[in-house]
């Protein structure tokens, strides 16, 4: 009679941390799949390509990395701000094809002056140019801030 009763008892017990382990489990793995799926989706609207570029502080070398990429209508560029900031995207408005300047008004988002990207003082900050409808051919540019030190870099569109 004791015997089975404690077993009743036992099998009680074993069978609620069961239970519970499986909802724990089932928990702690939806957790983490939720934020891995968000960023990996991110296309351009136009369905062109996304390109990164860095914008870094290398020893005491500011530099946009890549500083030269080729790129095609309808792509996308993020500049990234890695590191040495603040940092910002500024266009040459005499090194850009006819009919950019246009285009890149309504590509470039919070613009402080034509042509020129608000400074980016986030670390890891993201300055996205859609390049949907630019003319083909070269596009020069640079970092307001570390323009004397050299950080420019260049853009051509096919
Ligand atoms: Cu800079």
């Amino acid at each position: 009679m004791r015997v089975t009763s404690m077993v009743a008892g036992l099998a009680i017990v074993l069978a609620a941390c069961g239970g519970e382990k499986k909802t724990e489990n089932q928990s702690t793995t939806a957790t983490p799949e939720q934020p891995a799926a968000a960023p990996a989706a991110a296309p351009a609207a136009g369905g062109g390509a996304t390109h990164d570029v860095s914008m870094v502080l290398d020893g005491s070398t500011y530099k946009f990395d890549p500083a030269e990429l080729t790129i095609k209508v309808g792509d996308v560029i993020n500049f990234h701000n890695k590191s040495g900031g603040p940092h910002n995207v500024s266009f040459w408005a005499d090194s850009i094809p006819k009919g950019a300047a246009d285009v890149l008004k309504g590509s470039m988002p919070d613009q402080m002056a034509p042509l020129e990207g608000p400074l980016l003082t986030e670390q890891d900050g993201i300055y996205k140019v859609s390049f949907a409808g630019a003319p083909a051919g070269d596009y020069k540019f640079y970092c307001l801030p570390h323009f004397a030190l050299g950080m420019h870099g260049k853009i051509t569109v096919q």
